[in-house]
């Protein structure tokens, strides 16, 4: 073939600028698979195209070929079978929260938390990153399903990276390759997602153990609401890369929930049984690191009480004829928090782990085992941080680890040291669970593929004063207000100046709607007026397993006592037990929380005393707390998006229905004694 040659001013052909080279499209069935992933080859440019086909050689290999490149290290094969250990970039821990974008075509749409940009301008900023962007690299091409494939609720994604950790992370954490382009078809509807590590090798260099953009402000996870389209560029770790999770399961499915009447939330699902055999069906949530796989797959303190886990991180309801809301996991696995995870806390998180699971960011021991803070066994003598560097157990504390040999647990504490990532993690198939419900976790209830009908919502949040153990809405209405004005104590989850800070968590959702905030409240109390039998709604509480005395101590066991609660609600749902009626809710009677099996380990058993305390309203605390929630309010009222400074005409308003709530508990606590 003739190629044309532009003559210069001297008659002379000028050198070619080296057109990159793009490799062959793989075909595709779906002609929208082929397009999508068609057009990020010709932009991308990288060197190969795999598709990723779920199956188990394609996944043990592609690890083994990142053990080969210093990317993995394989674990102790006999100790953890299928396992392996990656360590991230410094500056590439935890989800960005301030480099997260809703690209709505109005900036009102992505509302006053988020943060925005116009769509075309960020369309033409991030293709430029994403040119050449994948040049040395594989682009995996992975095909994926947020729920049973096949089921109604279920949802499909193309995720096309250049990242192999991203790739072995989706095929645990959702269902992927050949079945899902299968059930897609010729023309099957999912959501394209794109995502890049944003590091492109030259000719001949050679490859880091975690490749990443490093500067924070060249990382970009952007969601595109109204194309339902996500592009994800920089970063490399969970939430950010893994984009079924929070950009597809929560951000653009709370936007399609509003659109069509069902509901994506922060939710864990569980399945309590009574001692009698009555199921009931649960979820909770609360913010990122605040007790969600914890509770979901908690071992009952309480004799007789069964509990089993159908999901920790993400629900997704719809309203049934009969206007219960049945909930799915759409999730495949779990990405838990590692550290705090123990024999004591959460058996049942330890023995998801025991085989064909990822760390990230843990301390590596010297027989190839793994070890974090709090997991409740010795540490080793020696070991590797979660940064590469040696690590030695403390002198006056076998649990903990320091940076220097001998280092005292004062010493180390004082440093702000740890050894693993206080948000280091593991990525663990769901079916390495013990207690997990499969006909749950596989769609199914009565056998039919639909969710599991829930019974009750939980809201909750780190607070160490202020919020009661357990607190029954009155109404769905003060059910929505009581998670409207959620607040927690900001996580390791997020990379934020504010660890440790109580700030407003609405729902939990506050990284995670994917329009405006406001309208999000509405779409709640919309499930109400719409609900083809409103009595049918789930029962809504809000719970605080937080509470600290002045010591800085919990007040309140947690973990395995939290099944305390968890009874007295399912007692409240049956009509067994009354409640004090108070200006904020109905809180427990203290007779009514069953304290039977309440000794052995200090660390696990409730204080009497202290449980009086966490039942009552502290008043002043609640007035400046309904303050505060108002203040929320105000701003959500104020702005058309989080980054706009100037109080904005169009802003949205709180639906009057949770202004009249905050109003009238406003009032009922100024009478209260
Ligand atoms: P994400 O995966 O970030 O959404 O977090 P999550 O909500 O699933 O949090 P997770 O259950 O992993 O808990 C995070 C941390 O909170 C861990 O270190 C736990 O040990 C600790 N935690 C969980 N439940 C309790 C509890 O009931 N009491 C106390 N004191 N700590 C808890
Ligand atoms: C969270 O932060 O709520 C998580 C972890 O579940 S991540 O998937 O990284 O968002
Ligand atoms: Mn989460």
């Amino acid at each position: 073939m003739a190629t044309a040659k532009k003559p210069c001013a001297k008659g002379r052909a000028a050198p070619a600028a080296p057109a990159a080279k793009v490799v062959k499209t793989p075909k595709f069935e779906n002609a929208k698979v082929f397009a999508w992933v068609d057009k990020w080859n010709k932009i991308c440019t990288p060197d190969r195209i795999v598709i990723v086909t779920g199956e188990k050689k394609q996944h043990d290999d592609i690890c083994e070929m990142m053990v080969k490149k210093g990317q993995f290290v394989k674990l102790n094969q006999k100790k953890r079978p299928g396992c392996y250990l990656a360590r991230s970039h410094e500056s590439d821990v935890a989800r960005v929260e301030g480099r997260t974008f809703i690209c709505s075509k109005k900036e009102i749409d992505a509302g006053p938390t988020n943060h925005w940009m116009d769509p075309d301008e960020m369309r033409a900023k991030m293709t430029k990153a994403y040119t050449g962007c994948m040049k040395g690299r594989t682009m995996y091409v992975i095909p994926y399903a947020m729920g049973p494939i096949g089921n109604p609720i279920t949802q499909y994604g193309i995720e096309i990276t250049d990242s192999p950790y991203v790739v072995v992370n989706m095929n645990i954490m959702t269902r992927t390759g050949d079945a899902v382009l299968k059930h897609l078809g010729k023309d099957g509807d999912f959501i394209p997602c794109i995502h890049s590590v944003g590091a492109p090798l030259k000719k001949g260099e050679k490859d880091v153990a975690w490749p990443c953009a490093k500067n924070i402000d060249d990382k970009y996870i952007t969601q595109f609401p109204e194309d339902h389209e996500i592009w994800s560029f920089g970063s490399g770790y969970g939430g950010n890369a893994l984009l079924g999770k929070k950009c597809f399961a929560l951000r653009i499915a709370s936007k399609l929930a509003m659109e069509q009447g069902w509901m994506a939330e922060h939710m864990l699902i569980l399945t309590l049984t009574n001692p009698e055999g009555r199921q009931y069906h649960v979820t909770a949530a609360f913010p990122s690191a605040c007790g969600k796989t914890n509770l979901a797959m908690m071992l009952p303190k309480l004799p007789g009480w069964k509990l089993q886990t159908i999901g920790d991180d993400i629900a997704w309801l719809k309203p049934g004829a009969d206007g219960r809301l049945y909930a799915i996991n759409p999730e495949n696995g779990f990405f838990g928090v590692a550290p705090g995870t123990s024999m004591d806390s959460n058996p049942n998180a330890l023995a998801s782990c025991k085989k064909n699971t990822i760390f990230t960011n843990v301390v590596l021991t010297p027989d190839g085992d793994i070890w974090w803070e709090d997991m409740g066994v010795d540490a080793p003598e020696e070991g590797v941080d979660w940064k590469g560097n040696p690590c030695y157990r403390c002198a006056d504390d076998p649990k903990r680890m320091g940076p220097k040999p001998g280092m005292t647990k004062a010493e180390i504490k004082e440093s702000g040291y740890v050894a693993a990532h206080k948000n280091s993690r593991f990525t663990a198939p769901a079916i390495n669970c013990p207690v997990l419900d499969k006909d749950g976790f596989n769609g199914k209830f009565n056998k039919k593929p639909t969710g599991v009908p829930i019974d009750a919502m939980l809201f909750g949040g780190r607070r160490p004063s202020t919020i009661p153990l357990v607190n029954e809405a009155k109404s769905w209405t003060h059910g929505v207000f009581m998670g409207s004005a959620a607040g927690s104590e900001v996580t390791a989850a997020i990379i934020s100046n504010d660890v440790g800070k109580v700030r407003r968590d609405p729902m939990a959702m506050l990284p995670f709607f994917g329009y405006n905030v406001c309208d999000y409240f509405q779409h709640w109390l919309e499930m109400e007026r719409t609900s083809a039998n409103p009595a049918n709604l789930p029962r809504v509480y809000f719970v605080n397993w937080f509470r600290k005395t002045d010591k800085g101590e919990f007040m309140w066991p947690g973990f395995g006592d939290n099944s305390r609660v968890l009874k007295w609600i399912c007692d409240r749902i049956e009509g067994k037990v009354g409640a004090n009626e108070t200006a904020i809710g109905n809180l427990p009677k203290f007779e009514d929380i069953d304290l039977s099996n309440n000794e052995g380990d200090p660390r696990f058993t409730v204080n009497p005393a202290l449980l009086k305390k966490i039942i009552t309203v502290d008043k002043a605390g609640w007035i400046k707390e309904i303050e505060t929630v108002g203040e929320s309010y105000d701003e959500y009222d104020r702005k058309a998006s989080k980054d706009s400074k100037e109080v904005n005409p169009n802003a949205r308003r709180v639906p009057a229905a949770l202004r009249a709530k905050l109003a009238e508990i406003k009032a009922a606590l100024a009478k209260a004694k």
